[in-house]
């Protein structure tokens, strides 16, 4: 092993270890919930289920103790967390056990975002909430109800959403995360990388990732394959504005100005072709276009790149040869969170193209084809169809969005263009955070009749509703099937592991319960979960008690590379790789790939970047005991000779102030090496301001609210979000 992933190792047993003692001491507290659980046994059990601290649904073990919960641990079966989970996973615990937790129903009781409610039994919440959703399918059509749903809890309020008759789906994955990624490769390969992504990090030989943090970006196989890759020797290129904790792995570090991204791209694949250095016969055999492609590259020199990105000429030319020693196992990664500046999906179309000149699509060490098991779904009766079709997308403005756009649906509910939305249907996604903009977000939801929220936690859109579902965490409830796609097939489950402490329900009873209040019950033929699973996992010729036991069942292993005998095709137009794109210049936009510049920070100010924190997901741990002890507040890592100039030290208090003038609330400085000049850089989901967060309240500021401006992507209506500029105010009263 060597001493990074041995190092590796050590940090996140470390965590574990860490995190145990904390979940033991955290039972013993007198703030955790003492009910017993109606599963109470004596002494030890080990139930199997999968994580939801983020939406890589890791395989767990939970250990239950004298019917309390204990610990939860990787599922060694499970090849997505190969028996380790992160440091979220296993602070899990802490999500049962948060004091802070949403305990029952609630109404509503002065205005919209007071907090002032009134505790309700279940069966006037839904009586309250059917009483709307009729009222509005009858004044608007049953179209003007959205459901925003984030992760796999979210699949029974769809399915009793659709049988309402709404179109309007959404999830803040696509259009504020990885739409303008999925876009740039379907585009070019026909396909997208998925999620998991299809990537083989752990075979890859030289491994590129640009804007991809593994290692703060904890998605649990990725950063284990990217620890194997280093094991192995691999070459890493690390291109990012910040010394990331990748870049310290790294044997080419590019401290590239943000924004300028394309223009490396385009450089690197102008030496690859003037160079000869491409896979020819790959480009031959699967590309469409090269031509064209080629010829366009030929301004794109290392030369010209250089004022642009930073990146001297020698670098570019060393780091692309690199690339092309090692093809096909080398890797571009195709990053994730890719909504940057606006022009993201042509960015993430030439990471795609890059990725097609060392012919890594369908190889060994670049991208595999994804294996799933074939469990099918349950037969349903249809759907009522929508006459007026979705709401976020109209005239097809963005002709390569390929699933409903968050921001769309916001604005059509702000104009009531193309029609009238009036009721929002909020499921795990703190929309006041993963939104850019939160005064168009509370606008919007001033204008509507209806807003209901599910959650576990009173966060800042709870604060919004006038009704609040509390729900039973991860550990209290079963969830639908995850049939994975992967390396191999398998399906997992996830089981109750704990009851929940209070007047908590699983999101499928809610789902259930409102279908059958609201007059659907016949698209709930089943009588509870266990028989819906059952049903499923019968048709497939699994076992539900088999899943019961294990959490995991696995299947035959397919070929997953062009060698082994996958196959390799490309469900474009021309059948191929396109290098040169009709579609793209059919709707009026560049076939290849062109550069243009973004604005640049003033004189004095400074690009706000963000990303994430290993302990942290999102805006939705910082309330989690367990994850908080590990860190409780995020820092604003500020360049250590920017920081000099303007008399601050690490550990000092500033506020942020952005170009609209918002300021943020007071954040610790970090004065670092580790980051250019003409940034600064903080984690997401700190900041809250919700009050029945008492713990998380007013620790670490928000980039979401500092987030005022978007770029709306042309192709496919992502919202780039890096292109707020802030200045710093020292702060006196903190530290
Ligand atoms: N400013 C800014 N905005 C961003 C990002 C960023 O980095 N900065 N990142 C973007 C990206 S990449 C993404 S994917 C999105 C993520 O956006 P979201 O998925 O909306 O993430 P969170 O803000 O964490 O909101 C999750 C909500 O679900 C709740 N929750 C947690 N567990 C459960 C559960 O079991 N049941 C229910 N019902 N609720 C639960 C949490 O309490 C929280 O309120 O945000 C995007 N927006
Ligand atoms: N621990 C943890 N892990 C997570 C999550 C989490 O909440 N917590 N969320 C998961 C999700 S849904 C997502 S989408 C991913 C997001 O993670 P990624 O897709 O890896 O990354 P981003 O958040 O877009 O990017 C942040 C990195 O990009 C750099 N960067 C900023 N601007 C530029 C630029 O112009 N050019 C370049 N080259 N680099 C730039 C930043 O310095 C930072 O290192 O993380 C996933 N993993
Ligand atoms: S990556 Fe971590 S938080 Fe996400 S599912 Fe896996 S163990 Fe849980
Ligand atoms: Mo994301």
């Amino acid at each position: 092993m060597s001493s990074f992933s041995r190092r590796k190792f050590l940090k996140i047993s470390a965590a574990t270890v860490t995190v145990a003692s904390g979940a033991a001491a955290f039972a013993k507290a007198p703030s955790a919930p003492e009910k017993p659980s109606k599963r109470a046994a004596k002494g030890i059990q080990r139930i199997p289920t999968y994580c939801d601290i983020c939406f890589w649904k890791c395989g767990a073990i939970a250990t239950v103790k004298d019917g309390k919960l204990w610990k939860v641990e990787g599922n060694p079966e499970d090849p997505l967390s190969r028996g380790r989970l992160c440091p979220r996973g296993t602070g899990g615990v802490g999500a049962h056990f948060d004091p802070d937790r949403l305990r029952r129903p609630l109404i509503r009781r002065s205005d919209r975002g007071r907090e002032e409610w009134q505790e309700v039994s279940w069966d006037e919440a839904f009586a309250y909430i059917a009483k709307k959703m009729h009222a509005i399918k009858q004044n608007y059509g049953p179209e003007a109800v959205a459901l925003f749903a984030h992760g796999i809890g979210g699949a029974f309020l769809k399915h009793t959403l659709k049988a309402y008759g709404t179109p309007n789906i959404t999830a803040p994955s696509f259009a504020q995360c990885r739409g303008p990624r999925d876009a740039g490769f379907w585009l070019t390969y026909g396909e997208e990388v998925g999620s998991p992504e299809r990537t083989d990090i752990k075979n890859a030989q030289c491994l590129v990732l640009i804007g991809s943090h593994l290692g703060e970006n904890m998605h649990n196989s990725q950063v284990q394959e990217f620890a194997d890759a280093v094991g192995n020797g691999a070459t890493i290129i690390v291109a990012d504005p910040r010394f990331s904790v990748a870049a310290s792995k790294a044997k080419h570090y590019l401290p590239i100005k943000p924004g300028t991204d394309l223009a490396l791209l385009l450089a690197w694949m102008h030496v690859l072709v003037t160079e000869g250095l491409y896979n020819k016969e790959y480009v031959a055999k699967h590309g469409f276009g090269f031509e064209q492609f080629a010829a366009s590259l030929a301004p794109y020199t290392p030369e010209w790149a250089y004022p642009e990105t930073g990146i001297a000429p020698d670098t570019i030319r060393a780091t692309a040869r690199e690339m092309a020693r090692y093809q096909p196992a080398t890797l571009v990664h195709p990053g994730r969170h890719s909504t940057w500046y606006g022009d993201d999906a042509q960015r993430s179309r030439a990471v795609a193209l890059l990725n097609a000149l060392l012919g890594s699509w369908g190889s060994k060490g670049g991208f595999y084809a994804p294996a799933s098991m074939d469990v099918p779904g349950f037969p349903y009766p249809p759907y009522p169809k929508s006459e007026k079709g979705k709401v976020d997308n109209p005239g097809n403005r963005y002709p390569f969005a390929h699933e409903p756009i968050t921001t769309g649906i916001r604005e059509a509910t702000i104009t009531g263009k193309p029609y009238p939305v009036k009721g929002w249907f909020v499921y795990a996604t703190n929309l006041i955070q993963a939104l850019p903009n939160e005064a168009e977000t509370i606008k919007a939801i001033q204008n509507l009749d209806l807003l209901v929220v599910v959650d576990v936690i009173p966060n800042e859109i709870a604060g919004w509703a006038d009704v609040v579902l509390p729900e039973a965490v991860y550990l209290e409830r079963y969830d639908d099937l995850n049939v994975e796609l992967f390396r191999e097939p398998f399906v997992a489950l996830r089981q109750p592991v704990v009851d929940a402490p209070d007047d908590q329900k699983p999101n499928w009873w809610m789902a259930k319960r409102l279908a059958e209040v609201m007059g659907l019950g016949q698209y709930y033929p089943w009588k509870d979960i266990e028989e819906y699973l059952n049903h499923r996992l019968t048709a497939a010729g699994l076992s539900f008690d088999e899943l019961k036991a294990k959490g995991i069942i696995r299947g035959a292993p397919q070929p997953i590379f062009a060698d082994e005998g996958a196959p390799l095709t490309f469900d474009t137009p021309s059948g191929k790789i396109e290098f040169f794109s009709p579609q793209l210049q059919a709707a009026g936009f560049d076939p290849v790939p062109v550069y243009t510049k973004h604005p640049e920070p003033p004189a004095g100010a400074f690009r706000l970047l963000f990303g994430r924190a290993p302990v942290h997901s999102f805006s939705r741990t910082q309330s989690n005991r367990i994850l908080s002890d590990m860190m409780a507040e995020n820092e604003v890592w500020i360049n250590e000779d920017v920081a000099q100039r303007l008399e601050l030290k690490s550990g000092d208090y500033v506020r942020l102030k952005n170009q609209d003038n918002v300021v943020s609330l007071p954040i610790r400085v970090k004065a670092t090496q580790r980051i250019r000049p003409d940034c600064v850089y903080m984690v997401h989901g700190f900041g809250h301001t919700a009050r029945g967060l008492k713990h998380a309240f007013g620790k670490g500021a928000s980039d979401s609210q500092l987030i005022t401006r978007y770029a709306t992507d042309p192709l496919m209506g992502g919202t780039g979000m890096n292109i707020n500029f802030v200045t710093l105010e020292p702060e006196a009263t903190r530290g």
